[in-house]
This record gives structure tokens, C-alpha cells and sequence, in this order.
């Protein structure tokens, strides 16, 4: 059922959305010093209206799944910050013990299914929880992130036919943000407008959807998860978002490269900005509230860093847990 949009739900979306900000450059910055590591590290900086936009029209029994750039999204199901600061640095606390790491987010009381480094992987997964969500009738319906640089796999096509011919209950999201790793998308693909995609395996196109208005993300994910649900097969709906750093963020020429369209995004349609503009006009002397959110929100990243520090390594014997050997 859809949300009220009453100050209460905004500020709540406005919180995620500073927090998950807040805490990836903290990660940033932890990068740098080497208390993160690992080859790379991708941040969601940009896109995280798209995330909490759509995440908010869902239940709790419902399903969510996406690619490497999973730390907003885990933050948005609400995944305890301190445990996914501890994966982060292959803590023994963390949500995967350590093994997991950036990409590799999950959480099953969470009905996180992760973060995958293979690019489009995770679709057929997508297609398979979904196939189980039909199959015992649990009503949940699965979304399933995608990036535009996973749209002309093979995982892609085979998914999305597999989904439409069984009629399963999977809203994919296509996050386009212009660039694959660093190919242009008009580069990559004959059809750039990329919601047209769904007319090839007939499924309901949703259009594009202006993923920096975490307002309009959240009506059209509302209207997309209520088809799924009523059992009329999936749909296709293409975020139009931004990503603030490189592909990971080893890959610092991004910033040079695209500086222009950067700035603009930073300085006009930053998803942060938006909203506040958006409750500022709609509520009178709401700053302080908002200035608290920013001050909260600190707080939980500045105890995820403290939690995650002071956690230990794992030992040898976890490290072999759960892995299988010949
Ligand atoms: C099957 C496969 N091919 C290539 C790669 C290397 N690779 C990692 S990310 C990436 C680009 C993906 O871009 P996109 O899907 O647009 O996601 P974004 O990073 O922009 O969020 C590539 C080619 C991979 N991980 N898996």
C-alpha cells in the first residue's frame, strides 16, 4: 500500500539519503588509508534517491538484489551501519564475518540477497527468488538493480525473457548513469534509451524516471511493485542517475573527465539538495530538524568506524567456515 507522504516519511528518506552520503565518504576516506581494502570499492555518491526511492514501495517480505554497488542499498533495508562498517574492513563482526567485503554485502533476516561482482550475474538470481515467491505464493515481489553497463550481456537477455515468459513477479531497475566503468552508454548500446528494452520481451515499460527526486522514483516504483504483486508478470523502469566518483574509487580521472556534468549534478540536482528544497518550501522552520538528521547521522558513522576498529580479525578456522574445498 502507498506511503503517506507526510513529513514524518520525508524526513525518514531524507535521513537515509544523508546517511548513506555520510557514510561512503567516510569509507572514502578510510579507503585512503588503507583500513579499507581490496582491489576495489564502489560508492553509491549520486544515486541514492534511486535506492531509497524505490526500496520505500516495498514490504518487508519482499526481495532485493543488486551488483557491487551495494552499500546504500543495504543501509536503506536498515542492516545494522556498524556490521556493514565491519565487512568493510574483513572484520570478524561483519555481515558476511569478514569474507564478503564491499561487494558482497548480504543479509538474509534482511532478504538481501547481495551484491555481485559479476556483471549481470545477479539477474538470473533475481529471476529465481522471484520463481520461488510464485511458486509457494509468499506474494513477495523481487526488485532487482541493474547497471546500463550490464544491459547487452547475455545474463540480461536470458532474464528477462525467462521473467516475462513465466510471468514472475520482478521489478527491474535499470540504473543508467551514463557510464560503464568509462564507456558512454550511446557508446554501448545501439538503444540508448534503455526502458525500451522491456517492448523486446514484452513486458510493461515504465519508463525513464528522474532518479535524483526521490519523490518521483518512489510514485513510479509504487505503481511498479503494485503490478508485480497483482501477478501481471515484470516490469522495466530506467533510473536516470549520476555517480559522484570513478567506477571504484581507485579510478580518480573520472572526476577530470567528466567535471562539467559533475558540477551540474552536484550543484543542481544533487538528491540531498533536492529533497530539502522540497521540505523547506512544504514546511515552515523545518531546518533544525534537518540539521539534527545531519548530526544523527554522524553520530551512527562515526560508531560504525569505532565498532568496526575495535572489532577483531577473523581467526584461520572462520576464514575456512563456510568454504567449500575439494
Ligand atoms: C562479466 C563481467 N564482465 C566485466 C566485468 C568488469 N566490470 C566491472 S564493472 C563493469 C562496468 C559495469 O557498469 P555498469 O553496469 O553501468 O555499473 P556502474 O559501475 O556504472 O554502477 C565492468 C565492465 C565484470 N565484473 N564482469
Amino acid at each position: 500500500m502507498a506511503k503517506k507522504l507526510n513529513k514524518e516519511t520525508l524526513l525518514d528518506w531524507y535521513r537515509q539519503i544523508v546517511l548513506i552520503r555520510e557514510f561512503e565518504e567516510k569509507c572514502d576516506e578510510l579507503y585512503s588509508q588503507k583500513q579499507i581494502t581490496g582491489v576495489y570499492m564502489h560508492l553509491y555518491s549520486g544515486h541514492e534517491a534511486s535506492g531509497v526511492g524505490a526500496l520505500a514501495a516495498l514490504e518487508p517480505h519482499d526481495h532485493v538484489i543488486t551488483a557491487y554497488r551495494d552499500h546504500g542499498l543495504a543501509l536503506i533495508l536498515g542492516i545494522d551501519p556498524n556490521k556493514i562498517m565491519a565487512e568493510m574492513m574483513g572484520k570478524k563482526t561483519g555481515t558476511s564475518g569478514g569474507k564478503g567485503g564491499s561487494m558482497h554485502l548480504a543479509s538474509r533476516e534482511h532478504n538481501f540477497w547481495g551484491g555481485y561482482a559479476i556483471v549481470g550475474g545477479h539477474l538470473p538470481l533475481a529471476a529465481g527468488i522471484a520463481l520461488e515467491a510464485q511458486y509457494n505464493e509468499t506474494g513477495a515481489v523481487v526488485v532487482c538493480f541493474i547497471g546500463d553497463g550490464a544491459t547487452n550481456n547475455g545474463y540480461f537477455h536470458e532474464a528477462l525473457n525467462m521473467s516475462a515468459i513465466w510471468n514472475l513477479p520482478v521489478v527491474w531497475i535499470i540504473e543508467n548513469n551514463f557510464v560503464g566503468m568509462g564507456t558512454r552508454v550511446e557508446d554501448a548500446s545501439g538503444q540508448p534509451e534503455l526502458h525500451k528494452r522491456a517492448i523486446a520481451y514484452g513486458m510493461k515499460d515504465m519508463g525513464r524516471v528522474d532518479a535524483q527526486d526521490v519523490l518521483k522514483v518512489y510514485e513510479t516504483a509504487t505503481k511498479a511493485v503494485e503490478h508485480a504483486r497483482a501477478g501481471h508478470g515484470p516490469v522495466l523502469i530506467e533510473h536516470l542517475t549520476y555517480r559522484y566518483k570513478g567506477h571504484g574509487v581507485s579510478d580518480r580521472s573520472y572526476d577530470t573527465r567528466f567535471a562539467e556534468e559533475l558540477h551540474e549534478y552536484k550543484t543542481q540536482r544533487d538528491p540531498i539538495t533536492l529533497l530539502r528544497n522540497h521540505l523547506t518550501e512544504k514546511y515552515k522552520n523545518i531546518e533544525d530538524e534537518l540539521h539534527a538528521i545531519h548530526q544523527e547521522v554522524k553520530d551512527i558513522v562515526e560508531r560504525a568506524v569505532e565498532f568496526a576498529e575495535s572489532s577483531p580479525e577473523p581467526t584461520f578456522e572462520d576464514l575456512v567456515k563456510h568454504v567449500y574445498v575439494e
